[in-house]
């Protein structure tokens, strides 16, 4: 079974961790399609903080506190560049963290696409499933708010990191998706896909930049594979992040029934065959869409696992 996951950070390493179980025992390979609008450049090197939480995780190397960067991190450098006052200072780069920011940024320069240069990380790492960015192209979520007297827009990482999100978002803007393509290997993999999963990640921050690669929503929608979303959302809060606030900035209540909607059906404008919900949140009427209940607290790989088959139930 071709098993295709679209995913965003955090909760996307976990949930991806569950579907490498599941296709081990079923039978099966997966591929990653991994969010890049959290993407950012800081002292001359590209960030990949979705694709690295997914590396790490499936890796082996994650932090698993933290939920970002590496197990066993030092700060050496973080601490040099505070006192040189190189800013910006609230994005904290881990030593070992580097090491993969420097290997990117200089096959990136060598003109590798994000792709080849994912692939070559993974070569260290195994992480047990093709890893694949949404596209090569450069895309970055800015988020519109408040601030200073004016209404401006900063980068996701500066409204997530620095501010902690505390800053009411306007909108969400996906700058670069209008000219981005799907990287290379997306649209064959949905093409052969037998199934597509959208992972229980932030549905506005981490799936939605995914799907507004021109030409992904369409694969998915013109493709052979159904396509189940698993909620991000359990009991009216997020398992994890800030969902909420991105919802709210969307005008999309915080429930599981909700963020289906906004998915939508495949028939009508929409990119889903089936929703998996919490039973909390059961039944969640998504109107064209099939709705099935599980357990959806990730608390480790064999539960996850139990999603996925729970999710593949509802074909
Ligand atoms: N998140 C934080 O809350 N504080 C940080 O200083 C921070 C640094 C960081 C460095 C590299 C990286 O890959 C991720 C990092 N993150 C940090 C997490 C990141 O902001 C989020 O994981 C994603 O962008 C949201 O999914």
């Amino acid at each position: 079974m071709r098993i295709v996951v679209l995913a965003g950070g955090i909760g996307g390493a976990r949930f991806l961790a569950g579907v490498r179980s599941y296709a081990a025992e079923a039978g099966g390979e997966v591929t990653a399609v991994v969010n890049v609008g959290d993407d950012i450049r800081l002292h001359g090197l590209r960030i990949c903080p979705d694709l690295d939480s997914v590396l790490y995780h499936l890796g082996g190397g994650a932090d698993p506190e933290r939920g970002w960067g590496r197990a066993g991190e030092t700060w050496a450098v973080k601490e040099e560049l505070a006192a040189y006052g190189a800013e910006p200072t609230w994005f904290g780069l881990g030593d070992r963290d580097l090491a993969t920011h420097l290997v990117r940024t200089t096959m990136l320069d060598a003109g590798y696409p994000l792709s080849a240069v994912t692939e070559a990380l993974c070569a260290r790492w195994q992480p047990g499933v093709r890893l694949l960015p949404a596209t090569d192209d450069r895309m970055e979520t800015h988020v519109v708010v408040d601030l200073d007297g004016g209404r401006r827009a900063i980068h996701f990482q500066e409204w997530w990191v620095r501010y902690r999100g505390e800053l009411p978002a306007h909108r969400f803007v996906f700058v670069g998706a209008e000219s981005a393509k799907p990287a290379a290997g997306v649209l064959d993999a949905i093409g052969a896909a037998d199934v597509v999963l959208l992972a229980p990640s932030n549905p506005v921050v981490s799936i939605a930049p995914i799907l507004a690669v021109p030409g992904l929503r369409e694969a998915l929608v013109g493709g052979p594979a159904p396509v189940l979303g698993i909620s991000p959302i359990i009991g009216g809060r997020p398992v994890r992040g800030m969902a909420d606030r991105c919802l709210a900035a969307l005008d999309v209540p915080c429930t599981a029934a909700a963020v289906g909607g906004m998915y939508g059906p495949r028939g009508d404008g929409g990119v889903l065959d089936g929703w998996l919900v919490d039973p909390v949140d059961d039944p969640a009427p998504v109107p064209g869409v099939r709705v099935g209940a599980a357990p959806l607290w990730m608390t480790d790989e064999a539960a996850t696992a139990a999603m996925v088959r729970a999710a593949l139930e509802l074909l």
